[in-house]
């Protein structure tokens, strides 16, 4: 029997207690996925990562720990913290997003549960809209049965006409061409910028009326904001 829905199943009873969900299975044909800390090529990636504000309370208690203070990058920290040691007791190598070389997690996310971008860059999801992230992923040797069935009928963008994203963005730097990080930047640093998007999060992101129930809670907006604006 593959051993695929064990897997799962620990990884589900292992970090749904820290907000981090496995969302979603990518299949590889031999020699094509990401190199194993064996130096050969998984055959599975399981993605993990968090809907909504899934992960900010057990990251902020862990964040608030004194010996956790004055870390420059705490959420990648954290992010290792829970998920390398799942990956070893499974035999497993762990691949982060933050970590060079760029592994292609949305490239995965897209394949695994039929994502596609927003103007924003950001996948959207039909349900959790642009309110989630990819904390890790897992590599087998081994394929994992996929019981993720992406099946959505339509990209929630395509079919939105007002395109409120692209309009809330005051420097203009969400375009249907591709997000304009330099112009972003730049007005984050303005006093107006500080004010609106620093304070309540990225305008555009906030505009979009899909999943806007799985709105990131105020200090992860503001968590956020301030990676971006380094
Ligand atoms: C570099 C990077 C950035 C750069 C973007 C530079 C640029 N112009 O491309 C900066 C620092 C600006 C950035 C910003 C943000 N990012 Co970013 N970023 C990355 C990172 C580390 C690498 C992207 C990459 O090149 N991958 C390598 C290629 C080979 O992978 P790929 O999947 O094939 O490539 C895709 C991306 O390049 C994407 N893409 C192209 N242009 C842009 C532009 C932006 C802004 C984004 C987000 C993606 C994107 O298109 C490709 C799909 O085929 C990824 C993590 C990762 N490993 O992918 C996160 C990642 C893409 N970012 C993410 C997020 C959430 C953000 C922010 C919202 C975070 C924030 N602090 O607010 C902002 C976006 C702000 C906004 N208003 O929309 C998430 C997206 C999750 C999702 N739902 O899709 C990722 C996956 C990280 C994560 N932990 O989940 N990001």
């Amino acid at each position: 029997m593959s051993r695929g829905p064990v897997i799962l199943e620990q990884l589900r009873a292992a970090l749904g207690v820290d907000g981090v969900f496995v969302r979603g299975i990518v299949s590889f044909g031999d020699g094509e996925g990401p190199l194993l800390a064996d130096g050969t090529a998984a055959q599975s990636v399981v993605l993990l990562g968090n809907i909504g504000g899934s992960i900010w309370i057990p990251f902020s208690r862990w964040w608030q720990l004194p010996e956790n203070a004055g870390r420059p990058d705490p959420l990648d920290d954290w992010s290792k913290t829970v998920i390398r040691p799942v990956a070893s007791s499974l035999g497993a190598t762990a691949y982060f997003p933050s970590d060079p070389p760029w592994l292609p997690f949305q490239r995965w996310a897209m394949q695994a549960e039929g994502l596609k971008a927003s103007p924003l860059g950001i996948l959207i999801h039909p349900v959790y809209g642009v309110w989630h992230g990819y904390r890790g992923a897992l590599g087998f040797a081994d394929a994992i049965e996929n019981d993720f069935a992406p099946a959505f009928p339509q990209h929630p963008c395509d079919v939105c006409v007002d395109k409120p994203c692209v309009t809330a963005c005051p420097v203009a730097a969400v375009t249907t061409a591709g997000f304009d990080v330099p112009s972003c930047r730049s007005h984050l640093r303005t006093r107006e910028g500080q004010a609106d998007c620093m304070a309540g999060g990225c305008l555009a992101r906030n505009a979009c009326p899909i999943g806007a129930g799985y709105r990131y809670p105020a200090e992860q907006l503001a968590f956020h904001m301030a990676a971006l604006q380094l």
